[in-house]
C-alpha cells in the first residue's frame, strides 16, 4: 500500500520557494473554501468541450471512462480569471519565474471512475543532467514551469490521486521506471477539497487510477518563465481571447495572459 506524503504548509512565499526547490512542490492547504469549490465545480461541470482547442472528451460509455480536459479554462468563464493569480500560489509563482511571469495553460479536467493509472513522470525536464551533478549542492536549475493543482474533491486512495517522489527533481532525469529516488518512494497527495499544490515540472509525479465510484474535478494552472512559450490551442492565431472576459481582468491577470511589456525577441 503506498504511503500518504506527509503534507506540510509553509506561511510565507521565501518558505515555499524553498520548498519547490528541495522538495520540488509546495502545499496551500484550505486554498480556497467550501463555496469557491462547490462554484468551480459547477462552472466546470456545466463547460463544452472544443475538439479544435484540443479538449479531450469522452464518456463512460465510449472509453471505459468519463474524461473532460478542457482547454485554457481562463477564456471560458470569468470565474476563472481570479484562478491566475490566488494569493498565495500568485507570490510563489513570481518568485520561481520572475515578476514577468506568465500562464501558460489552465485546465479544467474531470476523471470518472476507471481512470487509469498514469505512468510516472516529469512534465517536462529542461536541464537532464548526469546524477551526481544534478544532485550536487551547488547546483541550483532554475524553476522554468510549475503547475498549480487546485484539488475539489476530499482526495482518497479509491479517487486516484496525484503522487510525488518528493526530491526527484533533483536527479537530473526523468524516472524511466524507476518508483524511488534517494530512499524516498512514491507518495499520494491525500488532501482536502479546496487545497492546493504546486510543483516543478521536474518532479517525479503521475495521476494515478480512479478505483472507486466518484468523479474526480481538478483545475491545473501552468505557470512559466516568460520566455517559455504559452500553450492556447488552437494554434497559428486561431486561439481568440473571449473579449468580453479580457475586459473584467485585472492588469496583472491581463500580463499573466501575456500582455507583456516589450522585450528582448520582441
Ligand atoms: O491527474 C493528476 O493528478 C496528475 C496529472 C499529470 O501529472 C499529467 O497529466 O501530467
Ligand atoms: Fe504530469
Amino acid at each position: 500500500m503506498r504511503q500518504a506524503l506527509e503534507l506540510t504548509a509553509y506561511d510565507t512565499p521565501e518558505e515555499r520557494v524553498r520548498a519547490i526547490e528541495e522538495d520540488g512542490f509546495a502545499y496551500f492547504p484550505a486554498a480556497l473554501d467550501a463555496d469557491e469549490v462547490a462554484t468551480l465545480r459547477s462552472v466546470m461541470s456545466g463547460l463544452q468541450p472544443i475538439s479544435e482547442s484540443f479538449d479531450r472528451y469522452h464518456t463512460a460509455e465510449e472509453r471505459g471512462f468519463l474524461q473532460a480536459h478542457v482547454n485554457n479554462a481562463f477564456n471560458r468563464d470569468p470565474l476563472f480569471l481570479g484562478y491566475l493569480d490566488r494569493p498565495g500560489v500568485i507570490e510563489l509563482a513570481e518568485a520561481t519565474h520572475g515578476e514577468d511571469c506568465h500562464v501558460i495553460g489552465m485546465t479544467s479536467w474531470i476523471t470518472g471512475p476507471g481512470r487509469p493509472d498514469q505512468t510516472l513522470h516529469t512534465d517536462w525536464l529542461p536541464l537532464p543532467l548526469p546524477e551526481d551533478i544534478a544532485a550536487g549542492p551547488r547546483v541550483k536549475v532554475p524553476v522554468f514551469i510549475t503547475t498549480t493543482h487546485y484539488y475539489l474533491d476530499d482526495m482518497t486512495e479509491e479517487l486516484g490521486p496525484t503522487t510525488f517522489v518528493p526530491g526527484s527533481h533533483r536527479s537530473g532525469r526523468s524516472p524511466n521506471g524507476d518508483t524511488e529516488w534517494l530512499g524516498q518512494s512514491e507518495r499520494s497527495i491525500l488532501c482536502k477539497a479546496g487545497d492546493a499544490v504546486s510543483f516543478r515540472s521536474e518532479v517525479w509525479h503521475r495521476g494515478t487510477a480512479n478505483v472507486g465510484e466518484d468523479t474526480r474535478h481538478l483545475l491545473q494552472v501552468h505557470y512559466a518563465h516568460r520566455m517559455i512559450t504559452q500553450k492556447f490551442p488552437p494554434y497559428l492565431n486561431r486561439f481568440q481571447f473571449d473579449e468580453a472576459i479580457l475586459a473584467e481582468a485585472s492588469p496583472r491577470q491581463r500580463r499573466l495572459l501575456g500582455d507583456h511589456r516589450s522585450g528582448a525577441y520582441d
